[in-house]
């Protein structure tokens, strides 16, 4: 059974910057209501009703996974180890946003997926793309077109959690996997969201936030087994899952035991646990606003750090525009001169915005804050500060 335990408002696409502020544009802006609930059978924590990836995954997609140096070293570093281990002959990415990861493999033997028309046509130059959602139809395409013995490493980070149908996409994996092949599956995890209460990772593209043992139990239902799994830093704390074909020759390891344990002793399998991080949710909320209002009372300058996906959850939530935040800054071009969703603050380029008149800077991109203090180091110097609302809203 489904049970709803968060209620984060009306919230527009994470995805849907504005490209101005005209009254056309403003009528045209999509809400939605964004619940999440959880599923006492499954453990597996959804958005109750997921939008049409149609209007998600566009030619106008801003977010390019290469812009940050931690997430180029992260791709580049797992790449190299599973190229070592498992040699694998056929490499597939599904959702492989600009190429990041791919690029670390020889060009001929890899395959990209990406719906994205705008990002597909960056991989196309380099690698065989197809600018297509991942289901069946598209495995079936594919598994035609190669040899049958299927592909060796399937790769998708921040993606699987994306696609709302999970049979389409479990079923065309089995499909298309070697007997001994390994589907390696990146996305944040549970744990680490509700420990750190990172709600901001909820948001349209965010189906779901998997835990392992959702995991374990989902894949099975598609002739898959979960075989390992390793807790990785980015993005805030995430998993990354090794999945193979049940009868392949892969052993469980103590790793993803040991995990599964955790997962269970901190109560990721019962709903009181999501009740008592609901309640966090709306503490954050109170802080945030306070913490901003006392500042704007003291007329001091606030920003925000990094025009993500997820603050488009927290400012929408906290209702957070223009009477706080000046601006956001970003280094994606596509962003910059457009308006965050919902709240339509103005975005610009750091090279600008990060300068002496500022006294604040929210971490939107709080999962690279390691990246961004040590970039700003300048800023720190001169007494210019940084809040942070994971896990607690606090005062850098
Ligand atoms: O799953 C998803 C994740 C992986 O990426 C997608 N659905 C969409 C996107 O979500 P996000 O926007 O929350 O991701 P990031 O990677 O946290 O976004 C960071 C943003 O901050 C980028 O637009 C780049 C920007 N940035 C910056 O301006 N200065 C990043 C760094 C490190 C910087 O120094």
């Amino acid at each position: 059974m489904k049970k709803i335990f968060l209620k984060l408002g009306k919230q527009p696409l994470a995805n849907s910057f504005l490209p101005n502020l005209r009254k056309k544009t403003l009528n045209n802006e999509f809400f939605y209501n964004l619940n999440i609930c959880f599923d006492t059978k499954k453990f597996l924590v959804s958005i109750t009703k997921p939008v049409n990836p149609k209007s998600q995954y566009t030619d106008k997609y801003a977010h390019r996974a290469s812009e940050s140096k931690t997430m180029r070293n992260a791709f580049k570093k797992i790449a190299h180890k599973l190229n070592k281990k498992y040699n694998p002959k056929l490499v597939m990415e599904i959702g492989s946003n600009d190429g990041v990861f791919l690029k670390n493999f020889n060009s001929k033997k890899v395959i990209a997926v990406e719906p994205c028309k705008n990002l597909a046509k960056m991989t196309k130059k380099n690698f065989k793309t197809y600018d297509e959602f991942w289901n069946l139809k598209l495995a079936n395409k594919i598994f035609k077109k190669i040899n049958e013995k299927g592909i060796d490493l399937i790769f998708s980070a921040n993606t699987i959690s994306h696609i709302p149908n999970l049979d389409q996409t479990f079923t065309g994996i089995r499909k298309i996997l070697s007997k001994n092949g390994i589907l390696v599956i990146e996305d944040p995890s549970l744990f680490e969201v509700i420990k750190n209460n990172s709600y901001d990772q909820f948001y349209d593209e965010h189906v779901y936030v998997f835990s392992t043992i959702s995991i374990d139990n989902l894949v099975k239902k598609y002739g898959l087994r979960l075989f390992d799994v390793d807790k990785i830093t980015t993005h805030g704390g995430s998993n990354r899952y090794y999945i193979c074909k049940s009868e392949a020759v892969f052993k469980k390891s103590n790793k993803l035991n040991n995990m599964i344990k955790k997962e269970l002793k901190f109560k990721l399998n019962k709903f009181i646990t999501y009740k008592k991080f609901a309640k966090k949710v709306i503490k954050s909320k109170t802080d945030i606003i306070k913490l901003f209002k006392k500042l704007k009372s003291k007329n001091r300058k606030i920003i925000s750090y990094g025009a993500t996906y997820k603050s488009t959850t927290i400012f929408n939530y906290c209702k957070i525009n223009n009477r706080f935040l000046d601006y956001v800054t970003d280094t994606t071009k596509n962003k910059q001169g457009k308006f965050t969703p919902g709240t339509h603050i103005p975005i610009i380029s750091p090279d600008i915005g990060i300068n002496n008149s500022v006294d604040f800077a929210f971490l939107g991109a709080w999962n690279f804050k390691k990246e961004i203090l040590n970039k700003e180091k300048n800023y720190i110097k001169r007494g210019g500060k940084f809040i942070t609302h994971v896990p607690r809203i606090k005062i850098i």
